[in-house]
């Protein structure tokens, strides 16, 4: 199989293309250096050169928090960036597998209803990252009923690793930590809403997911990639507290505190395990080769003369 990433100079994208090489699969990484996937006509070239059977579309502003500073380039990206590469594609592959990666930050309100939220349940964003990524996933199944062609919609969990930018919960509080522990910072850290629960999966095993996804021939429609219980923000604060073993003062930043925040998130992962995926890396065992990337991270910043 000849697969495209979009996206691929991003976290999961990294972490994806050694595992798809292992896959044995023939692979084209494109990142946002080589491909803007809001150029169709740059599209299209790359499309007609490489004749991918699939593609596993990542390229996405992907950041919640950003999203309401950004709202028009999100949605510009995230919708119009992906119906854009899905309509190329269609044209020049109507056979080819299309897996477009959302989030379950669609499920927005019913998640507060809901004990495990599952496929088949409404979804309500509550926030511009969200509403982008439900609007263009809607597009793309829309679309595939025309065209008559497979379309695979995730709606990932939140996940996490070492590569993952700053911007997302488990990548700022490690840093921090890192810094703190290396003595470039002061013991304090600064922290948003500790109150939430979100469901964490290592982006290794995130990666496996999409690859099982791919290679499942009947693979259709939506699918959940959840670890299948949600843990507290502050529970993660703490582990990689005992981790870093410092002790730190903790400080609310009310900058990081969201207009909406949706309390818990917890998702059925029934569906995808039925094609025999599961998750592999435990929580502490992730937090901790995070950790390590950290200090490994800001000690270069910090000799390189390139902190943020
Ligand atoms: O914005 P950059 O330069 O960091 O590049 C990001 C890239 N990207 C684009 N690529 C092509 N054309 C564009 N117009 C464009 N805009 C952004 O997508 C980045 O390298 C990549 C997304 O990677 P991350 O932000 O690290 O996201 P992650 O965690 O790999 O998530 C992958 C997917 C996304 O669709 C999320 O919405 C979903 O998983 O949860
Ligand atoms: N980013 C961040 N930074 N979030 C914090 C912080 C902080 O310092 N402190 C507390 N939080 C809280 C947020 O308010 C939110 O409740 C939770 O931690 C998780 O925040 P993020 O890591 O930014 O993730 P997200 O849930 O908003 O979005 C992520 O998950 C989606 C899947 O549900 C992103 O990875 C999305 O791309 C992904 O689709």
């Amino acid at each position: 199989m000849r697969v495209m990433i979009t996206g691929a100079g991003g976290f999961v994208g990294r972490h994806l293309q050694p595992l798809l090489k292992k896959q044995g699969w023939d692979m084209l990484a494109t990142g946002h250096d080589t491909l803007d996937i809001m150029d169709s006509s740059a599209i299209r070239r790359v499309l007609k050169d490489y004749e991918p059977d699939a593609i596993i579309h990542l390229a996405a502003q992907s950041k919640v928090g950003a999203s309401w500073e950004q709202p028009e380039h999100t949605a510009e990206v995230n919708i119009l960036g992906s119906v854009k590469l899905y309509a190329e594609f269609v044209q020049q592959n109507p056979q080819g597998k299309f897996l477009y990666i959302g989030s379950s930050d669609v499920y927005g309100i019913t998640a507060k209803k809901e004990n495990k939220l599952t496929e088949d349940m409404p979804c309500a964003p509550q926030n511009p990252y969200s509403i982008s990524k439900l609007a263009a996933e809607q597009m793309l199944l829309q679309m595939a009923r025309k065209y008559k062609t497979k379309v695979i919609c995730t709606r990932s969990f939140n996940h996490y690793g070492p590569g993952q930018n700053r911007g997302f919960v488990v990548s700022d509080f490690a840093s921090q930590l890192a810094e703190i522990k290396l003595g470039y910072r002061e013991p304090a850290i600064y922290v948003g809403n500790l109150t939430a629960k979100r469901e964490f999966i290592y982006v290794d095993d995130v990666a496996e997911a999409y690859i099982t996804l791919l290679a499942e021939k009947n693979a259709d429609g939506i699918y959940n990639v959840a670890a299948g219980s949600p843990t507290g923000i502050e529970f993660i604060l703490k582990s990689l507290l005992e981790i870093a073993s410092i002790d730190v003062e903790i400080r609310v930043d009310e900058k990081k505190l969201r207009p909406v925040d949706i309390k818990a998130f917890c998702g059925s992962n029934v569906k995808l395990s039925c094609l025999g995926w599961k998750p592999k890396t435990s929580l502490q065992e992730g937090l901790r080769k995070t950790f390590d990337y950290w200090l490994r991270r800001c000690q270069g910043e910090h000799e390189s003369g390139n902190c943020p």
